[in-house]
């Protein structure tokens, strides 16, 4: 990256104005009315320009190296129409490549953003102009697909608009970007990563704590068989609170982004996970969440208190607030930290923010061992690496087969089986309107999520992408259903470019529609796929750093257009 000159001065203004010092966007701004009001800040229309360059960041009294689109983290919204085509010219002035993928949207592959897959990158001090047409609606994100520039802050939420009447009304709308900010440079965290994989791991169970006054939730089976498996029960995230600060439209919980409202009205929000590494678990104590969509697409409204938002996956959600405070709490998957803002009917109020949750551990089920189906089964005995369960080879980067994964579809997450209210899970995703395509699967591919926790090597099907091993491919058109098996204890937040699929939970002809899906440590999900759009797309975990680390491949889906089969 290239280092960033800036006199002192400066550099104590920033850190002394915190998020306001680098001109935020009107809804990231710390008091929001909503985007409604006075939308300076917001890039609409059919013509947009995008400058991608270095700037610092400022969080809590302390400043670092951002990469930023127009100067701000996040980066712009930007506001479309179904049906428009749009030109968008990144003009990038980094000294190093850059890229930007349209998280969710179907474009020409061409236009996917994805450096050595489906274009070559935006050079330095280079322009690239994207255009294609606007085939949908709902709630999107956008940010580099290069390095690690994602987490430096280039990323940024984007909104189509129906062509027609909204089918979610609403009085009010805000926009929640959440993500994670560290001020370690992020080769340097990955250098870590690597070379300890629970480096950043402060939770870990000592003897001094392991009791902690409560009984102990683990048999001494377990823990036997976490020792002989050299897991940590509290490995949930790999990187947490030690280095990471979790932020809400760029504003970290002291900076307390505030959104306002009038009392009474339906509030919508359109929440995007845009961290890099994080995993939240949302809630709005004291409201009802009306999940209306996910992943841009409306979905038959439930009523939940909290869901678990994987990296990349949007929700959109309606509140019916009263008139006080509440705080917005996105509480990390681990439980280390959490990100914190305010929903208010006038400025300066604030409600009461809940601590931390006891942080969760794993259990037999997380890798891959379903308990109830098997009573009395003697688990030391199972075979946690079994070669003859796939079809790879199976190398130091596989450090577990789960044995027997279970379908995982209908639990709300890691963590959050008892905390006492109804929690979103992917069973109870509803979509509006009949799937597109009723022909059953004609195949099912089953791909398997692998790693080696302790030496932070990830991948799927045991290769890595550096590794250039054999794209899937798939026949245009083909209705495939995809078995994504999680032969590790993280969840990962797989995406899929280029294509919505629908999750397989139940519904029949009202699966719905997502373009990210978080498969639950040793469990499956299985998804319908009709592979229609033609070209070379990605397909990886959207945690980062597993990404970084390999755990991505390339679909490929022929005849590409005026190709014969
Ligand atoms: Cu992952």
């Amino acid at each position: 990256m290239t280092p960033y000159s800036c006199s002192r001065r400066a550099l104590l203004r920033g850190a002394a104005l915190g998020g306001l010092a680098m001109g935020l966007p009107a809804w990231a701004k710390t008091i929001s009315h909503g985007l409604a009001a006075k939308g300076s800040g917001t890039l609409s229309g059919t013509d947009i320009r995008l400058t991608v360059a270095t700037s610092r960041f400022g969080v809590d009294g302390r400043s670092g190296h951002a990469v930023t689109v127009n100067g701000t983290l996040p980066a712009p919204l930007i506001r479309l129409r179904e049906g428009d085509t749009v030109r968008l010219t990144v003009d990038n002035r980094l000294g190093e490549d850059t890229s930007i993928h349209w998280h969710g949207l179907l474009v020409p592959f061409e236009m996917d953003g994805v450096p050595g897959v489906s274009f070559p990158g935006i050079k330095a001090r280079s322009t690239f102009t994207y255009e294609f047409p606007l085939r949908q609606s709902g709630t999107y994100w956008y940010h580099s697909h290069s390095g690690l520039q994602e987490q430096v802050g280039l990323y940024g939420p984007l909104i189509i608009d129906p062509a027609g009447a909204d089918p979610i009304a609403s009085d009010r709308e805000h926009v929640i970007v959440l993500s994670d900010w560290t001020f370690l440079h992020p080769h340097h965290l990955f250098t870590r990563l690597k070379q300890e994989g629970g480096v950043f791991n402060r939770q870990k169970r000592t003897l001094a704590n392991r009791f902690d006054g409560k009984a102990d939730p683990m048999t001494a089976a377990d823990r036997a068989m976490f020792a002989r498996m050299r897991m940590d029960p509290t490995d949930i995230a790999d990187v947490t609170a030690a280095a990471f600060t979790f932020l809400v439209n760029g504003h970290s919980p002291a900076e307390n982004w505030t959104g306002l409202f009038r009392a009474g009205e339906r509030v919508r929000l359109r929440i995007v996970n845009a961290a890099a590494q994080t995993i939240f678990n949302l809630r709005i104590p004291g409201l009802r969440l009306e999940v209306v969509a996910t992943d841009g697409v409306p979905v038959r409204p439930v009523a939940v208190d909290e869901l678990q938002i994987g990296n990349a996956e949007t929700y959109d959600v309606i509140v019916t607030p009263e008139d006080r405070a509440y705080s917005l709490v996105a509480e990390t998957i681990d439980r280390s930290g959490m990100a914190v803002a305010t929903l208010a009917p006038r400025p300066g109020l604030r409600a009461a923010v809940p601590p931390l949750r006891e942080r969760p551990t794993l259990g037999m089920r997380d890798m891959g061992m379903d308990h109830g189906a098997m009573p009395g089964m003697d688990h030391g005995d199972m075979d946690m690496r079994d070669e003859s369960k796939v079809a790879f080879p199976v190398g130091v980067g596989v450090d577990m087969i789960a044995p027997m994964p279970a379908d995982r579809i209908g639990d709300p997450g890691i963590g959050l089986d008892d905390v006492g209210h109804k929690v979103l899970t992917y069973r109870d995703l509803v979509a509006l309107a009949p799937r597109a395509d009723r022909r059953t699967p004609t195949r099912r591919v089953d791909i398997h999520l692998t790693g080696n926790m302790e030496r932070f090597m990830w991948s799927m099907d045991g290769a890595k992408l550096s590794e250039n091993p054999e794209p899937y491919r798939f026949a245009r058109g083909e209705r495939v259903r995809l078995r994504l098996i999680n032969d590790t204890m993280m969840t990962h937040p797989m995406h899929l470019h280029g294509h919505f699929f629908e999750l397989v939970n139940g519904h029949g002809d009202l699966q719905p529609l997502k373009h990210t899906v978080r498969v639950l440590p040793g469990g499956f999900v299985d998804l319908d796929l009709t592979a229609d759009a033609p070209g070379d797309w990605a397909f990886h975990c959207h945690l980062l750093y597993h990404m970084h680390a390999g755990m991505m491949r390339v679909v490929t889906v022929r005849p590409l257009e005026g190709e014969t089969a």
